[in-house]
């Protein structure tokens, strides 16, 4: 494996531009600077949390730790109180690296901060481990019960996955990727700041995902692709509704991707019929990074994900566990994947872990069927306590037990509802303690935003005087009024 950082590509030439985030430009000779410098002090010590703002900050402070051979634990700067002891608690890192601006919560008080330079020089900056499995990130992903956990990936994997969707993008170091996307999970940091950094090319964040911001920075503006979720693209295709100048940016990007989530066909078609471009779907996840994508310049396949990258396994199994052959576009499976694009773990879960695993092979979780083509068409999930948001995957436990903890609530069940916007919305049902006076629904999603993070909080409460339980006591969700 080559080295993530500097890349090849860039090494020539030290002034191309590696970074913007607004006015704050870096170019890789500054990069390696202020990386390398931060990598110098931390070599050595143990993981490192990141506080993960839309900043310049957070691409060096990974790039440093990369460069350290340090593990990086990115962190949501807007995580609540109990969902940041938690990772502290579990990943234990020796230092919090954040922007100099940042205002640090009182859960962090007590980790060593270091403040992120954004300029600095080092003679001879480390050069990353040397074992190409050693852990580069941990990102911590939300599962049907208990709390997140930490996905260990390795410097192996990250390099694996890039490098396949470049083979299968035409990505390079003339691209310029715009994105808003958040910088504390796979899509946003890996694909979005990793990825042109691998390349050599440059990466434009946009702070916060507006439509003036794509039309601004894309096509004329100099950006050549765009990454997003489901929702971003949604709001673009309704923004397209008489924006001549959005249009125009969109129709002459190279490459529109969208992935987290199912963009609907109908969206898919808004875009077409304004912009004259396709979107191209790519399926992945935390733990296996990316496995799938539709190939541009082929046909366009709106609700399908493509073929499987180069070097991705993948198969489709039923039931009892027996492998599914067929490519009619009917018989539906549960995907497992295998290859280097894998992480390594869930941290300090071994059980976890092996359960995840069918052999060397991954079980996703997600059910999908084979066009005739060898297409992957993505039809649902096995767990239906698994909520995607936004392109967020939040677990229905983990909002259930932060519900229960407030004094108003008595019993609280979890579900998603189809969103047009969100894809799916939180719906939180609720038995009060006092059926009375029930606590209010912004006051529910308040409690739940300040415990956990506010994409989880309930977008919707209902208030029932009892749970729909069967006779073991276990909640019914099918039977919830409404409830699908
Ligand atoms: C609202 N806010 C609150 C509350 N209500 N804050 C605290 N308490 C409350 N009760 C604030 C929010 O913090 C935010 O502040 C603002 O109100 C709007 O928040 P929200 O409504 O949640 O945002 P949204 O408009 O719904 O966001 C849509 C979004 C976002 C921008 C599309 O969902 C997003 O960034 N999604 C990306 C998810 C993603 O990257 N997923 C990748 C994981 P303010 O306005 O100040 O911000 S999946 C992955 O990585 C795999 C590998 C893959 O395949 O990609
Ligand atoms: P996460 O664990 O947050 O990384 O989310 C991974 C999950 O997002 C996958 O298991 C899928 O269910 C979903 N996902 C990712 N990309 C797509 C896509 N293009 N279409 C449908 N679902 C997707």
């Amino acid at each position: 494996m080559s080295a993530f950082f500097p890349p090849p590509a860039a090494g020539a030439d030290s002034d191309r531009t590696a970074l913007r985030f607004g006015a704050t430009t870096l170019t890789y000779g500054e990069l390696a600077g202020a990386a390398g410098s931060l990598a110098a002090r931390i070599t050595g010590s143990g993981r490192v949390a990141v506080w993960a703002t839309p900043s310049a900050h957070t691409a060096v402070a990974v790039v440093g730790a990369l460069l350290a051979g340090v593990p990086a634990v990115p962190l949501n700067p807007r995580t609540g109180e109990r969902e940041l002891a938690h990772i502290l608690g579990d990943s234990a890192p020796s230092a919090v690296l954040a922007d100099p601006a940042a205002e640090l919560p009182a859960g962090l008080t007590g980790v060593p901060r270091i403040d992120v330079a954004l300029t600095g020089t080092v003679a001879a900056p480390p050069a990353g481990p040397d074992d190409p499995e050693s852990p580069a990130l941990i990102v911590y992903t939300s599962g049907t019960t208990g709390p997140p956990k930490g996905v260990l990936l390795s410097h192996r994997a990250l390099a694996a996955s890039l490098d396949a969707l470049a083979d299968a993008w035409s990505w390079t170091a003339d691209d310029v990727l715009v994105h808003a996307l958040p910088l504390f999970h796979v899509h946003g940091l890996v694909l979005g700041v990793l990825g042109p950094l691998r390349r050599g090319g440059e990466v434009r964040h946009l702070g916060a995902f507006s439509a003036a911001g794509v039309a601004r920075e894309l096509g004329a503006g100099g950006g050549t692709m765009l990454f997003g979720v489901p929702t971003m693209y949604h709001r673009l295709a309704d923004a397209l509704d008489g924006d001549a100048g959005l249009a125009a940016a969109l129709s002459v990007a190279r490459l529109l991707v969208s992935g987290s989530a199912a963009l609907p066909v109908h969206d898919h078609e808004r875009i077409t019929a304004a912009t004259g471009r396709t979107v191209v779907e790519r399926y992945g996840m935390t733990e296996t990074l990316m496995n799938t994508s539709v190939l541009p310049g082929g046909a366009p396949r709106p609700g399908t994900v493509g073929v499987p990258l180069a070097g991705v396994g993948l198969r489709l199994v039923d039931e009892d566990g027996s492998v599914l052959g067929a490519y009619d576009g009917e018989t539906v499976g549960e995907v497992q994947v295998r290859g280097p694009n894998l992480f390594s773990g869930y941290l300090g879960r071994p059980e976890a872990t092996a359960a995840a695993f069918d052999g060397d092979w991954f079980r996703t979780g997600d059910m999908a069927v084979r066009e005739a083509d060898g297409a992957v068409r993505l039809v649902g999930r096995k767990a239906t306590d698994l909520i995607k948001s936004g392109g967020y995957k939040i677990g229905a436990g983990e909002i259930e037990n932060a519900l229960l903890d407030h004094p108003g609530v008595r019993e609280a069940a979890v579900t998603g509802e189809p969103d047009p916007d969100l894809g799916e919305r939180i719906v939180a049902w609720i038995v009060a303690r006092d059926a009375e006076k029930p606590p209010a629904e912004s006051e529910l999603a308040a409690h739940v935003a300040g415990l956990l993070a506010p994409h989880k909080r309930p977008r919707v409460v209902r208030y029932l005087d009892a749970l729909p339980r069967n006779d073991m006591g276990k909640v019914l969700k099918k039977a919830l009024p409404g409830a699908r």
